[in-house]
């Protein structure tokens, strides 16, 4: 199974060292075709050597290979939205996992069943669902 995670650049990088402990617990059961979303050395400039159009092109084609979107959803990224859309388009099934808390998750994405939408606090809730989750 491949799996497309999706996380904050340029809305900001300071979820960063989560994204990395999600993607860690999702390689125990699936290939993470964006791994370098987690890394620390990736700040909100983005992969600077490389040009804007590149990464578009390349992250969509990597989405439209994966079995299935999880996105990290508390920081609001306009990119990451945009991925969500993409992948309901194309019948992708998409996991948000949301940390409810100071902001409040848009509707647009709350509002859409076809995002099945997880609420953690902690890592530790998600070293426990996402082996129940993802299990075959
Ligand atoms: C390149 C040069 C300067 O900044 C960049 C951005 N680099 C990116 N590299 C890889 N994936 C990216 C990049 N920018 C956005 N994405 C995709 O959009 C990722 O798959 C993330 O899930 C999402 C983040 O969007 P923003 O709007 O927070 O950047």
């Amino acid at each position: 199974m491949k799996i497309y995670f999706a996380g904050s650049i340029r809305a900001g990088r300071e979820d960063a060292e989560l994204y990395a402990k999600i993607i860690t617990l999702l390689q125990n059961h699936a290939e993470v075709v964006t791994e370098h979303i987690g890394s620390a050395s990736l700040s909100e400039q983005g992969e600077v050597e490389k040009k804007d159009s590149f990464i578009r092109r390349r992250d969509l084609e990597w989405l439209e290979s994966s079995d299935l979107v999880v996105a990290e959803v508390t920081r609001p990224s306009l990119g990451v939205g945009y991925e969500l859309c993409y992948a309901e388009a194309r019948n992708i099934p998409v996991l948000c996992l949301f940390r409810p808390g100071e902001k409040l998750l848009s509707a647009i994405i709350r509002g859409n069943d076809y995002f099945e939408v997880f609420e953690y606090s902690t890592i530790e809730d998600l070293e426990q669902f996402i082996p129940s989750r993802l299990a075959p």
